[in-house]
């Protein structure tokens, strides 16, 4: 159910560096023309540094790794596309429809391409209220199970990151902070909760990466990559505006799989776009980290 385009076939062969990528930032999480434009700008940073980009989504039914320029166009225009995560996988391919990829999803068909390393903005985790309301990201289980690296900038301050770290910690996820102990909370570098290990360089998160799977310690691995600090938001204004777009959803009474990208228009929109500038600052700064990683993985494995 899978198609691979040739040029990430011929790296994947000659085990160079692929980074995969995620469509449902494309179709979910940044409005068009943007999302088009920072999926090619996030390719084109990877190239840079050395890497193959693989940007993964679902077309009539086919999980395609490394879509066309046209097909992430169509991604970020089409309507209707339907956000993907595990438990839709079976639906959208015997349908044969499109899907945008999730974090989890995204991971499922990485693995099955054999790329390893996986660069995206944030991950879902475990939602403010989640005591009541259960809602937890499929992403996390996921990274339990899945043999995928993914870059990332945090988790999104509209989770409850105390519980995600700890939600993490029960499933035996590896959590490693890019040159720092504190988890990044995607629009600023700072959430407050120490991280346990810290890695300084692409090559000591690939060795950590190696250990994991040469000793076969199924699961994924979180690597938290803080924005930089000249584009991160101003921490009182965006947990504001964090705090007035969750109020609004639970008005609205919006729940489930609409949540996330609920919560990301609507504070875009609060923020006068400034909150969609970070957003693609951090991921084009993953795209960095996470096409070096992918190259010093390539060479050690
Ligand atoms: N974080 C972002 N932008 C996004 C998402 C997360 O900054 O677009 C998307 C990812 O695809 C992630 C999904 O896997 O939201 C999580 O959705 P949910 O919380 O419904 O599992
Ligand atoms: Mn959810």
């Amino acid at each position: 159910m899978i198609r691979i385009n040739e040029e990430v076939k011929k790296a994947l062969a000659e085990g160079k560096a692929v980074v995969a990528l995620e469509s449902t930032i494309i179709s979910h999480g940044m409005p068009y023309p943007k999302n088009v434009e920072t999926a090619l700008r996030v390719e084109a940073e990877v190239r840079k540094n050395g890497a193959i980009p693989a940007t993964i989504g679902i077309i009539d039914g086919v999980g395609v790794i490394g879509m066309t320029k046209d097909e992430i166009e169509e991604f970020g225009k089409r309507k209707g596309i339907l956000k993907t995560s595990r438990r839709d996988l079976p639906v959208i391919f015997a349908k044969k429809l499109w899907g945008a990829t999730t974090v989890a999803t995204t991971m499922i068909l990485a693995r099955e391409a054999g790329i390893e390393v996986f660069v995206t903005g944030g991950v879902g985790g475990v939602h403010r209220g989640a005591q009541e309301t259960f809602d937890i990201s499929a992403d996390l289980q996921e990274l339990a199970n899945t043999d995928v690296t993914v870059v990332c900038a945090g988790a999104k301050a509209i989770l409850d990151l105390k519980l995600t770290l700890e939600y993490l910690e029960t499933y035996g996820v590896t959590v490693l902070g890019y040159k720092t102990n504190e988890l990044a909370d995607f629009y600023t570098a700072h959430s407050g909760l120490q991280l346990e290990y810290k890695v300084d360089s692409p090559l000591e998160a690939a060795e950590i990466i190696k250990a994991k799977r040469i000793n076969h310690l199924k699961g994924g691995i979180l690597i938290s990559n803080p924005i930089p600090e000249e584009y991160a938001m101003d921490k009182k204004i965006i947990d504001k505006c964090i705090d007035d777009a969750i109020k609004e959803m639970d008005k609205l009474g919006i729940h489930g799989k609409d949540s996330t990208p609920f919560l990301l228009a609507k504070i875009c929109e609060l923020t006068k776009g400034d909150s969609l500038e970070s957003n693609i600052r951090l991921v084009l700064n993953n795209a960095k980290i996470g096409a070096q990683i992918a190259n010093e993985y390539a060479k050690i494995k």
